[in-house]
């Protein structure tokens, strides 16, 4: 009689994944909070850390309120286009609106994948690393918080991108 072989399933492949957490309509500080209890609750995403929440001046399109920002690192065995889909949904789920509001106007959730492993991905509507987040300090605050050391592929670690922006 031959011995029997047990066959592990393979182990679903772990992604570390930060995304940007922001608002500036409505009760900031609940819906971020919601949004991340939300995300946590989606199958196949695991919430790793969340960084502290800073209110700051809105960049780009100054004339609207102020924001609040700041960062979580995830694990998912999400493709990053999946992962993408249902940061879209959670946003959606906490009453952002795209249609008829400019892109950078006021919103009351925007979740902004930054990072996906070490990936480089540049697709339509799916650009990872953010192409802007070397340049933004409401970004790299939170992100140092969480992962100082970080090396964004590209452009360098958090702390020197942060750095170069005082
Ligand atoms: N998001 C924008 C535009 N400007 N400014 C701040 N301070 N925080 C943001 O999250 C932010 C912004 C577009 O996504
Ligand atoms: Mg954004
Ligand atoms: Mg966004």
């Amino acid at each position: 009689m031959s011995e029997s072989v047990v066959v592990e399933p393979p182990e679903p492949t772990r992604v570390r994944a930060y995304v940007a957490l922001g608002s500036n309509l409505g009760d900031r500080e609940g819906t971020l909070r919601g949004a991340v209890r939300a995300l946590g609750e989606e199958d196949g995403i695991e919430v790793v850390a969340v960084s502290s929440l800073r209110d700051t001046e809105p960049v780009g399109v100054v004339v609207q309120p102020r924001f609040l920002n700041g960062a979580v690192v995830l694990e998912t065995e999400l493709s990053a286009r999946d992962l993408l889909e249902r940061l879209l949904a959670v946003e959606r789920r906490f009453g952002r609106v795209r249609d008829g509001v400019p892109p950078h106007g006021p919103r009351t959730l925007d979740l902004d994948l930054l990072l996906y492993g070490e990936e480089v991905i540049d697709e339509p509507g799916l650009r990872v690393p953010h192409p802007r987040l070397h340049e933004r300090r409401f970004v790299l605050e939170p992100l140092a918080e969480l992962a100082p050391d970080l090396v964004i592929p590209g452009r360098g670690r958090v702390e020197e991108l942060l750095a170069r922006l005082h």
